[in-house]
């Protein structure tokens, strides 16, 4: 696709160059990304994002199917952004859920065509790495075809101290007894000082990293997330992706990238106003021309909301994530506009529809399982 000469001319200098970059498809700088994130327009970024996403995935747009459980909600740290966890000093107010019980919600999917499980928590001291291998080995024992996407950097690096294993022994132990893939979780922000304000006395940036690395290593892939709009600048948002991209350039393990918009609801930044959904936009428009070596960009719809995440697919985003029952109470409890998110297969297809794109339903590996046609329902 060419740009047009009106467009160039009315462009920056700087924004000239990084628009050539992208339609030749070289990579652009950090300063660059951060040139983007100040000067440029949406337009500009939805029309840049557009053919990068175009490029990689054509007109599709992904979903999957799967449910989540969620362990407990009890957990020894204390994220300021978290309107979710009870500490481990007041658990009586928070749930724990035995092996049994959460074997319980994996049978209630008995009959249904669901192809991942979701499986995140808090870090509770006394749900083990030996608890969760028990866990995930009667799931597959179970329902062998099902992925099992589980525990984030934060909980591993935790469980794993605990039972005094390193990331490489403790994830081929979770991985024998069943573990699939870990989801994005626990990035939140890089910067050292912004890590340190917000969420301190969880794992480093540099420990996040290294267990996704090992996990790719080990022939696991990932995600990755970002929380964004509260503290953090433009800066450190584009070297916060740079880490990343970095990793995918040495391994190619991460399936998607998962901009994660900060929500204030009941926590100790709420006094932060969240930022806009031209914001949003820009965010994951930018996240897509940023991270070339990411095949896919996903809006997590329970939290950004099912409008948003429907425009975000003329800005980069390919992915909605998933339908059935997604009855995670992270976003609900920080004040998503989502409270009880449920989107059934049909209606998500006619959200990508109703943006133009092709509806397709994949695995938690991106196969496609089912292409749906792009007619569009005014319902
Ligand atoms: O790490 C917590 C975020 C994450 C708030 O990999 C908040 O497919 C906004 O990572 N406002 C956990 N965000 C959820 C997560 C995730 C979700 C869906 C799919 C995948 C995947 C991963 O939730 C935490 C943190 O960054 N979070 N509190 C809040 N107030
Ligand atoms: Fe615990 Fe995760 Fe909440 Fe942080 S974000 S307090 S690690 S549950």
């Amino acid at each position: 696709m060419k740009t047009s000469p009106t467009l160039h001319t009315a462009l920056s200098p700087a924004l000239s160059v990084i628009s050539e970059k992208v339609q030749k498809g070289e990579r652009i700088s950090i300063d660059e990304c951060v040139t983007l994130y100040k000067e440029a327009d949406l337009g500009l970024l939805g029309m840049l994002a557009s053919m990068v996403s175009e490029r990689k995935n054509g007109n599709k747009a992904y979903f999957n199917r799967n449910f989540h459980i969620e362990p407990t909600n009890v957990c020894v740290f204390a994220c300021k952004f978290c309107s979710y966890s009870r500490l481990y000093k007041n658990r009586e107010e928070g749930w724990e859920l035995s092996i049994e019980e959460m074997f319980d919600r994996v049978k209630a999917y008995d009959n249904q065509p669901v192809t991942e499980v979701h499986i995140v928590g808090g870090v509770h001291p006394k749900m083990d790495v030996h608890f969760f291998a028990e866990l995930l080995r009667k799931i597959k024992a179970h329902r062998p075809g099902l992925h099992i996407k589980g525990f984030t950097a934060v909980e591993l690096d935790y469980m794993f101290n605990k039972a005094k294993m390193t990331y490489r022994e403790g994830l081929s132990y979770l991985k024998e007894a069943g573990l699939d893939s870990l989801p994005g979780g626990g990035a939140e922000i890089f910067d050292e000082k912004v890590r340190a304000e917000i969420c301190g006395d969880k794992c480093t940036s540099e420990q996040w990293l290294e267990i996704h690395q090992t996990a790719h290593e080990l022939g696991m892939a990932s995600n990755a997330t970002m929380l964004y709009g509260h503290i953090e600048t433009y800066e450190q948002r584009a070297d916060h992706m740079n880490r990343l991209r970095l990793v995918q350039d040495k391994t190619q393990g991460f399936n998607t990238f998962i901009p994660l918009k900060f929500r204030n609801m009941d926590n100790e930044m709420a006094h932060i106003p969240e930022v806009s959904m031209i914001e949003d936009l820009k965010n994951y428009a930018v996240s897509r021309i940023f991270m070339d070596n990411f095949n896919h960009i996903k809006a997590y719809w329970p939290m950004i909301g099912r409008n948003t995440a429907q425009v975000a697919l003329s800005f980069g985003v390919d992915d909605m994530d998933g339908t059935i029952d997604d009855s995670t109470k992270i976003y609900s409890m920080a004040g998503s506009e989502e409270q009880s998110p449920t989107l059934t297969t049909n209606e998500l297809v006619a959200l990508i529809a109703g943006a133009g794109k092709r509806p397709v339903e994949r695995d938690t590996l991106y196969n496609t399982i089912n292409e749906f046609p792009m007619e569009v329902q005014l319902a």
